[in-house]
């Protein structure tokens, strides 16, 4: 296992507001980043804002202010939207920063001094209107005209730099076939693959037609195309353009990265076009490229023109009612990491909610809490009497914590994020059932068992603080109110999980308070995401256990 990690997640661009795809993707790259962090990995996590392009001058022109501006203005609700949502990026880029448009520059004309690059004319069909090119075939299906205003499409040239992506084409298909985890998961590896096989065509890497964006080192007519603008972001982050500088010796190192965590919509940018640039750089390739599929509502695609996008009053106002843990919660276990879409619905939220938070990790914490506090007053029971530890119904704790511990770090190591978290709360359920099966409330009657007694809630206590590290990961606020209800200092930015999760880190007479992590919540009848569904009836909607 290596012990640097890099994480990256898209840049969002900036001409829209952020909304549940992009809390996604960055909650699931924070959660990977804490977790290895914690586990004792140099990790290294970026996210950021994609601010070039047609699209930003554009609507900066209707808006009647610049370009920077609006980038400016919606970079910093995406900043604000990361930090309500705890978001601990280790940078955020925006690609306006000087030095990315300066290491774009330099390896641009790297790529060029490769001989990657050519200058090359393009011709087709052109759509006046929404500045968009449509090859023969296109124009014919749509009768030669604009599919958006019906004028018809024009014969259009334009000279534009090129990047020699057919010249990739078999190391890219030996890339595949080497690293089969390249392009991860598997449904989306074979759509590439399928797509390489076709064979590639160059790709256009410069514009004219607009003015917001890189200009093309000695030819600054051009402005480099804003897809290879911003994939480059990944390595001037770290300042691989500039190796020397000393803003970045201490980043470059973390090159290359472990994941690059994308939406499905993006994979063919990340997974051809982006590798073969590296190959023509000379630098090393990521590990993998996850390509996530993607969140609908409540059975139904999210866009614009339904208006039904789970946008960040809406996030605001789960956040508001159920938690910040358990907005976080239901994104990283119920969220499309697979192959296939997941749907936001309300009434699942709740459920889960219920299910796993209130009714498995608060319910037993605080019904262990509770019958240490009735039967040791509060204070920690020893498990070994006279030295030797008692094994309760064959329960070999120990063990089956080291096991899940084991497992759920594997998981995470593979980005399965569900499966990382189901171990920790499997413990929790296991610990459940051993009450049921042990009856302390019954042991607790017959004084000569006092011991037996102890034990078995020294166990049940030290489960869930061994459980409670893997899972602050993804519910950091909830886990750090256990820790402190339980007594126990834990840095978790410190690295040393490992040494935390061995058995035994509860002393015997330390105190344990009662603690009721996670409120039953009444649902609105209406779901959460109906225009009506205010902050004020959400807070008026909480009632305690
Ligand atoms: O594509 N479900 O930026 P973008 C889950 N700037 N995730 C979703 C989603 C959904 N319904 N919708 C969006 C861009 N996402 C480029 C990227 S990278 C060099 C340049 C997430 O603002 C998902 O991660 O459109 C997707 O890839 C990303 O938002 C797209 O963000």
């Amino acid at each position: 296992m290596s012990q640097r990690t890099y994480i990256t997640t898209p840049i969002y661009y900036v001409n829209d507001k952020p909304h549940i795809g992009h809390a996604y993707t960055t909650t699931v790259c924070d959660i990977y980043a804490r977790f290895m962090r914690f586990a004792g990995r140099e990790v290294f996590f970026l996210t950021g804002t994609d601010e070039h392009g047609l699209k930003v001058e554009t609507s900066a022109a209707d808006r009647g202010i610049t370009p920077q501006a609006l980038a400016d203005e919606n970079a910093a609700e995406f900043r604000s939207a990361m930090s309500m949502l705890q978001l601990e990026f280790d940078d955020f880029i925006r690609t306006t920063d000087l030095d990315h448009v300066r290491q774009v520059q330099a390896f641009v004309t790297r790529l060029r001094e490769a001989g990657a690059v050519y200058l090359g004319e393009f011709e087709g069909w052109y759509d006046e209107g929404q500045e968009e090119y449509h090859t023969e075939t296109q124009a014919r299906e749509l009768d030669y005209k604009s599919p958006i205003n019906g004028r018809p499409l024009v014969r259009a040239r334009e000279k534009n730099y090129y990047f020699r992506l057919s010249s990739f084409q078999e190391k890219l298909e030996k890339l595949f076939e080497d690293h089969p985890d390249f392009v991860r998961p598997p449904a989306r590896r074979n759509e590439v693959l399928g797509r390489l096989r076709e064979g590639l065509a160059d790709v256009p890497m410069s514009r004219t037609n607009f003015s917001w964006g890189v200009a093309m080192p000695g030819d600054p007519e051009h402005v480099i195309y804003v897809w290879i603008d911003a994939l480059m972001n990944y390595i001037t982050a770290l300042g691989l353009g500039e190796p020397e500088s000393d803003r970045y010796s201490a980043r470059s190192r973390y090159w290359p990265p472990a994941y690059h965590v994308i939406g499905k919509e993006i994979l063919w940018f990340h997974a051809v076009i982006w590798p073969a640039m590296l190959m023509a750089l000379d630098l090393p390739l990521p590990q993998c490229v996850y390509a996530h599929s993607f969140w609908i509502r409540e059975g139904r695609k999210m866009s614009k023109t339904l208006g039904n996008f789970i946008d960040l009053p809406t996030i605001e106002r789960y956040v508001g009612r159920y938690g910040l843990d358990a907005w976080r919660y239901f994104m990283a276990t119920q969220g499309p990491l697979g192959a296939t879409d997941a749907d936001f619905a309300d009434v699942h939220f709740h459920e889960v909610y219920h299910t796993d938070l209130v009714n498995t990790v608060g319910n037993c914490s605080s019904r262990v809490s509770a019958m240490i506090g009735r039967y040791f007053d509060g204070a920690v029971p020893g498990e070994s009497p006279g030295g030797r530890r008692l094994t309760i119904a064959e329960h070999d704790w120990p063990a089956l914590c080291a096991e899940a511990v084991r497992h759920s770090e594997a998981a995470m190591d593979r980005l399965d994020l569900a499966g990382s978290i189901g171990a920790a709360l499997g413990l929790i359920r296991r610990v459940d059932a051993f009450i049921n099966l042990t009856e302390p409330y019954k042991l607790a009657r017959d004084d000569s068992r006092c011991d037996e007694l102890g034990a078995i809630l020294y166990q049940c206590a030290e489960v869930i603080r061994i459980a409670s590290l893997l899972l602050w990961p993804v519910m950091p606020g909830k886990c750090e109110e256990l820790w402190q209800a339980m007594e126990i200092q834990i840095d978790p930015r410190a690295g040393r999980l490992h040494e935390l999760a061995e058995w035994g880190g509860l002393a015997q007479g330390q105190g344990i308070r009662k603690t009721a992590l996670f409120p039953r919540v009444d649902r609105s009848p209406s779901g959460d995401g109906s225009p009506s569904g205010g902050d004020a009836a959400c807070a008026a909607r909480l009632s305690s256990d």
